[in-house]
């Protein structure tokens, strides 16, 4: 579906005509691929401008790991490692989308006053009770993802009887929530939560059923990016080896439509999303 995310700065991200590729920044030391690589300023800022040049649409910043398990970091250090980063980024990037992957409003505030244009809470609004005004007063584009608990006790026997019929229940809640609070619907993307407290068939559901999510009439966002799921199809692989089944799943959700992807691999990516359009125009 064709969408304009209008940032509170001035730039607009087009979705629907091609599906636009989130380049992954983790300035954190423990996130499951990534950990420890670009903590620190220069880092980071050399690897935006390396997803950039790789044909990255937006960035996404972020300073605490929600993988299973994850430790909370304290509101300080997250906003140590986040906000000079996208300062950074918006300086030498002017024209970069810039999104700030965090739950809590005030470092969502900060980000969005160092440049930001775009909040990613994996909470879907929840966790902190500030961030619905906060979105709302900055009219940010927003994304709603779902989880199922906290990131420390997501993947303790998660359970759904219908998982695509849960989220759909969830989202219209959330979106409700979001409009309430005033943010604009033509700003909300919604993001079904790939391995956020959900048993690989969950996972699997989801991704069979997100035609089903259509009915929301709101763009989608998915994280599949070498997460465990992939391992507990294909073997006991680790992250570092997981690239050619994020491949898959990025054609295959091309092919459905999805209009964003969030992925830690932007130059391969990038051609698997080249190759599956040029195919999808010509099935119809
Ligand atoms: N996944 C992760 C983090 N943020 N945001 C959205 N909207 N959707 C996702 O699927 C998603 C997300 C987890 O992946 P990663 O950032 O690579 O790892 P970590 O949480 O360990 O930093």
């Amino acid at each position: 579906m064709e969408a304009f995310l209008r940032s509170p700065h001035g730039r607009t991200l087009r979705l629907g005509d091609h599906t636009r590729l989130m380049g992954i920044l983790n300035v954190t030391s423990d996130s499951f691929y990534d950990g420890g690589r670009y903590l620190g300023l220069d880092r980071a800022l050399r690897r935006a401008e390396e997803m950039i040049a790789e044909g990255a649409d937006l960035i996404d910043v972020g300073g605490e790991s929600t993988r299973p398990g994850a430790e909370p970091v304290p509101l300080e250090e997250e906003l140590r490692r986040v906000v000079p980063v996208v300062r950074a980024i918006r300086e030498r990037f002017p024209e970069v989308f810039l999104s700030v992957d965090t739950y809590k409003a005030k470092v969502a505030e900060e980000a969005l006053k160092a440049g930001a244009d775009m909040v990613n809470d994996i909470s879907g609004l929840r966790f902190d009770p500030q961030m619905r005004s906060l979105v709302a007063d900055w009219k940010a584009p927003v994304v709603i993802m779902h989880i199922k608990g906290t990131p420390r006790d997501m993947q303790k026997n998660p359970y759904y009887e219908d998982v695509v019929r849960e989220l759909l229940d969830y989202f219209r809640d959330r979106m409700d929530a979001a409009l309430g609070a005033g943010i604009p619907e033509d700003q909300i993307v919604l993001d079904p939560g790939i391995g956020f407290g959900k048993r690989l068939e969950d996972n699997l559901a989801i991704l069979a059923g997100l035609a089903h999510f259509r009915a929301l009439g709101r763009p989608l966002l998915i994280g599949h990016s070498r997460k465990s799921f992939i391992a507990m199809i294909a073997g006991d692989i680790p992250p570092e080896g997981r690239l050619p089944g994020t491949l898959g799943v990025t054609a295959y959700c091309v092919l459905k439509g999805v209009e964003i992807l969030r992925v830690h691999d932007v130059a391969e990516n990038r051609q698997v999303v080249e190759v599956m359009e040029a195919l999808r125009s010509r099935i119809g």
